[in-house]
């Protein structure tokens, strides 16, 4: 079997390295959006992981596993310049994040109950938001969600290197 690039095809390879980078391939991550927690039937209404760390180009895929939840970003919650979104209830939703930063989301109909997840995306300039997503105020059951994510975030030292 003989294997033999011409000239463009060489070109458009190494162009499609270079876009890519070195050994860095994007992964896809799945956050349930859940009515109970399977593994603590106390926690109800949540977004599992609570916190999920990616790297820059590497995608979250909402997943629809209960009915009746989205995923919305939250107003001051997300990176500068980076599009604010709302998925549909009770469908699964892809989103793939190139900006480093935190993001934080909420779940729309849910918001009372403090379901409410973080996207930690790993890279340069990802402590850019930090300080002005911490200072977002919340109400009720999500003001409390919001000080443990935090707590979370430092007791793992999510936000180091
Ligand atoms: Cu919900």
């Amino acid at each position: 079997m003989t294997f033999e690039l011409n000239r463009r095809q060489i070109i458009l390879a190494g162009a499609a390295m270079l876009v890519a980078g070195p050994a860095l391939a994007q992964q896809t991550y799945t956050v349930d959006m859940l009515n109970k927690d399977p593994d603590d039937k106390k926690r109800r209404m949540i977004f599992k992981p609570l916190i999920q760390v990616v790297e820059a180009g590497d995608t979250v895929r909402f997943a629809s596993v209960h009915k009746g939840h989205n995923s919305e970003s939250i107003k001051g919650m997300i990176p500068e310049g980076v599009e604010p979104w709302k998925s549909k209830i009770s469908k699964d939703f892809d989103l793939t994040l190139t900006v480093p930063g935190v993001y934080g989301y909420k779940c729309t109909p849910h918001t009372a109950m403090g379901m409410a997840g973080l996207i930690i995306v790993k890279g340069d300039g990802m402590m850019a938001n930090v300080e002005a997503a911490k200072a977002v105020k919340h109400k009720g059951r999500m003001k409390k969600v919001w000080e443990e994510m935090w707590a979370q975030v430092e007791a793992e030292g999510l936000l180091q290197g």
